[in-house]
């Protein structure tokens, strides 16, 4: 579809550039945007800013930041149609984080989940940004004045902040100057899990490289991870309400059905009277099939620094703009003083 055609949505996400790229990504996030992009006007960043918040997280940034770029691009994402662009280099965001903190109750920060899990035992010691994280991402978001954001299922709490404080402030100026951005959240790879325990979110800081399928993995290391991926010792589920209690096995079901656009019921009745392993085989192939493309695309373009460069240049201008004009508003509505 031509950008004339285009519905008057704006679709923001973002992935921040902390290595080891997977599965969890592409499936929760970016696979998505692949869709989106084609009727809606996208706009996908790469959050630096975010990657930041924890010590682990801050070295390798640069070369992380062009891997996520390399990932958008290979994964399908267009950079003609679509704005792919670097967080810091829209100085925007930040100034927009802080102008929104000071619009948000400590209370709603106390609530979020993702900061406890991540500070764990020590509270005291985790960074000022890691605990005002939701903050500069609702900035992210309302900075273009984005009606959608398509994320994981981990992210909607997150969201649910933004949109609390996309409310708050338009309550506070009596406005309506932010669209209350809608979260899009679908598919059966909302949350996927770790390989190696169930339970535990697949992610790009757990230790163990086996828990993942990362975006850079060839076909023999998929073929590996898969085989050895965490089952349990019963037969192969015969209905989807079999699946609880066993959740290696419903993971590994709902990567498959959201690899190939296949219901989880059809796949559980075309596995059914098999042995795991072929149903291992079958996934790993299609992982191959899938995820291998994107990997080599992804080294071809990481050797062309040049090329990744120039697409976040161009990205990083166009964003700039957007976000400088709904800045100047937003200070207008404010009353800050303007020279
Ligand atoms: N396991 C997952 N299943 C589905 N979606 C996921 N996402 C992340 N993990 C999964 C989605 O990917 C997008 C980008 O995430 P991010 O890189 O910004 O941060 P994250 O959610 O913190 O990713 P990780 O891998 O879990 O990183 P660490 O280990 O550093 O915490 C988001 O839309 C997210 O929902």
């Amino acid at each position: 579809m031509e950008n004339s055609e285009k519905v008057n949505n704006l679709v923001f996400s973002g992935v921040q550039p902390t290595g080891n790229l997977h599965l969890g990504n592409y499936l929760g996030a970016i696979k998505n945007w692949i869709e989106l992009q084609s009727s809606n006007n996208c706009i996908f960043c790469i959050v630096d800013l975010h990657a930041l918040t924890t010590s682990d997280s801050r070295t390798q940034i640069l070369q992380n930041t062009r891997e996520v770029a390399a990932a958008y691009i290979a994964s399908g994402i267009n950079p003609k149609n679509t704005i792919i662009f670097v967080q810091s280099n829209v100085t925007g965001h930040s100034e927009l984080a802080w102008i929104l903190s000071c619009h948000t109750p400590i209370g709603w920060l106390n609530r979020m989940t993702q900061f406890k899990d991540k500070a764990g035992k020590n509270k005291e010691r985790a960074p000022l940004g890691l605990y005002s994280y939701p903050v500069l991402m609702a900035a992210d978001i309302l900075l273009y004045k984005s009606t959608h954001v398509p994320v994981g299922d981990d992210q909607k709490q997150h969201l649910e902040l933004s949109r609390d404080i996309a409310q708050a402030f338009n309550r506070y100026y009596q406005n309506d100057f932010f669209p209350i951005p809608e979260p899009i959240i679908t598919g059966n790879a909302t949350r996927v899990m770790s390989l190696r325990d169930g339970l535990k979110k697949m992610s790009k800081s757990d230790p163990s490289d086996q828990s993942r399928i990362n975006l850079s993995d060839n076909s023999i290391e998929i073929e590996k991870k898969i085989q050895k991926a965490k089952t349990d010792s019963h037969p192969f589920p015969e209905h989807f309400q079999d699946l609880d209690g066993r959740p290696e096995i419903k993971n590994l079901i709902n990567i498959f059905s959201a690899l190939n656009n296949e219901s989880v019921d059809k796949i559980i009745s075309n596995y059914v009277d098999k042995d795991f392993k072929i149903f291992k085989k079958d996934l790993s192939d299609l992982l191959v099939e899938k995820i291998s493309l994107i990997s080599s695309e992804m080294k071809k373009l990481l050797k062309n620094e040049d090329y990744l460069d120039s697409i976040l240049k161009d990205g990083n201008l166009r964003a700039n703009e957007m976000a400088n004009e709904n800045l100047t508003k937003l200070k207008n509505i404010i009353g800050l003083f303007k020279s």
